[in-house]
């Protein structure tokens, strides 16, 4: 029987919050008809850290495809990553492209 003024205390149905992990995001490389493959390969290897073998790769399969995976990371890095990349060929004067996009 409940005293203190009849006052019920019920079990807090409170949900946890749940956590969710944060998204994924893709830097895309993205293929044109003139920036030349060296240079291409130079900037996945000084702004990406990739070695010459797997910056050829990724620079040929944008070449052939159209667009490639060049890293999945947080999003902040991704999006600072593309921004740099973009700004070093803009400077160079040619037009390469990289996007920063959610993984799905
Ligand atoms: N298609 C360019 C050329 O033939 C090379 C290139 C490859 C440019 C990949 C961009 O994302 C790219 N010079």
């Amino acid at each position: 029987m409940p005293t203190n003024d009849d006052t019920v205390l019920l079990p807090t149905t409170k949900s946890k919050p749940k956590l969710e992990r944060p998204k994924l995001y893709k830097v895309i490389l993205v293929n044109d008809d003139y920036t030349p493959r060296e240079f291409v390969v130079m900037v996945l290897k000084s702004v990406f850290r990739m070695s010459e073998e797997a910056g050829y790769r990724v620079m040929l399969t944008a070449h052939r495809m159209g667009t490639a995976v060049v890293v999945v990371c947080a999003k902040d890095i991704a999006e600072t990553k593309s921004k740099e990349a973009v700004d070093l060929a803009k400077q160079a004067g040619f037009p390469l492209m990289f996007t920063a996009e959610p993984e799905e």
